[in-house]
């Protein structure tokens, strides 16, 4: 396997499939979005939802859902961080309860996250991972050994996160527990880095949620338990998959 890792959607080449690609597709890719897009999606599948429809743009997912029977449907949608209007919730992984979302199909739309999923979705396989369901996304690499994995972090509009990247380690740290460690592994420094990162903070994740400058947009809106929850490892035993271009669901 040959993993690498990408700060953002925007530093993730363009794949083959869409209008100027500039390089081979990877066997798999994964969206990572810990704060707390992709801790949502885990989630809300975790708890029952159908699927999660993804869209960059408020209006797509208001114009797609309105097709969809409304007792079927919840519409997350966030920017900066809260509810955007018209919008059931906002990004909150903590509402996804099992009877708020069962049996629901969500239309979301987030300032980062979603984008990170649109970018890789022409890959043969799309997973979005978080902290709370890492350990169950390694046993799926474990189990389908895929030659080239790419892992998209969302960032913040283009920037580096340090959340984002932290869970990027994790994922390769739990790999590394399974199969012999070796140089081969790695496909860009950023994927050494990660590892790093998380190496050194393996033990104080939310210590270092509170050092992220999202984490820290997060707790000036009061969403402390929001972090703790985005913090928490493996708590979750679900992948989630695209099973349609930009439609997740659960393996
Ligand atoms: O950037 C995103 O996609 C969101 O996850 C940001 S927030 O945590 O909902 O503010």
């Amino acid at each position: 396997m040959k993993i690498s890792i990408f700060h953002t959607p925007e530093l993730t080449p363009d794949l083959i499939g869409t209008a100027s690609p500039t390089t081979a597709v990877p066997d798999c890719a994964i969206a990572i979005d810990v704060l707390r897009a992709t801790t949502t999606i885990a989630t809300a599948l975790a708890a029952g939802a159908d699927s999660v429809q993804a869209f960059c743009t408020i209006d797509g997912l208001m114009t797609v859902s309105e097709d969809w029977p409304a007792d079927r449907r919840i519409r997350i949608g966030e920017r900066g961080g809260k509810t955007v209007e018209g919008c059931d919730l906002g990004n909150s992984p903590l509402d996804c309860t099992p009877d708020r979302v069962g049996g629901k199909r969500l239309f979301m739309s987030t300032t980062n996250g979603t984008r990170a999923l649109q970018k890789i979705q022409n890959t043969p396989i799309v997973l979005a991972a978080a902290l709370v369901n890492r350990r169950a996304i390694v046993d799926f690499l474990l189990d389908r050994q895929p030659e080239t994995l790419w892992m998209t972090a969302s960032g913040w509009e283009g920037s580096f996160s340090l959340e984002d990247t932290v869970c990027a380690g994790a994922i390769i740290a739990g790999l590394l527990e399974k199969i012999d460690r070796d140089s081969d592994w790695f496909g860009n420094d950023e994927a050494v880095a990660a590892l790093a990162l998380y190496e050194q903070w393996r033990d104080r994740l939310l210590q270092l949620f509170y050092q992220a400058s999202h984490g820290q947009r997060l707790l000036r809106l009061g969403l402390t338990e929001d972090l703790a929850y985005c913090a928490s490892q493996d708590q979750l035993n679900i992948v989630p998959i695209q099973v349609a271009p930009g439609v997740i669901g659960r393996l």
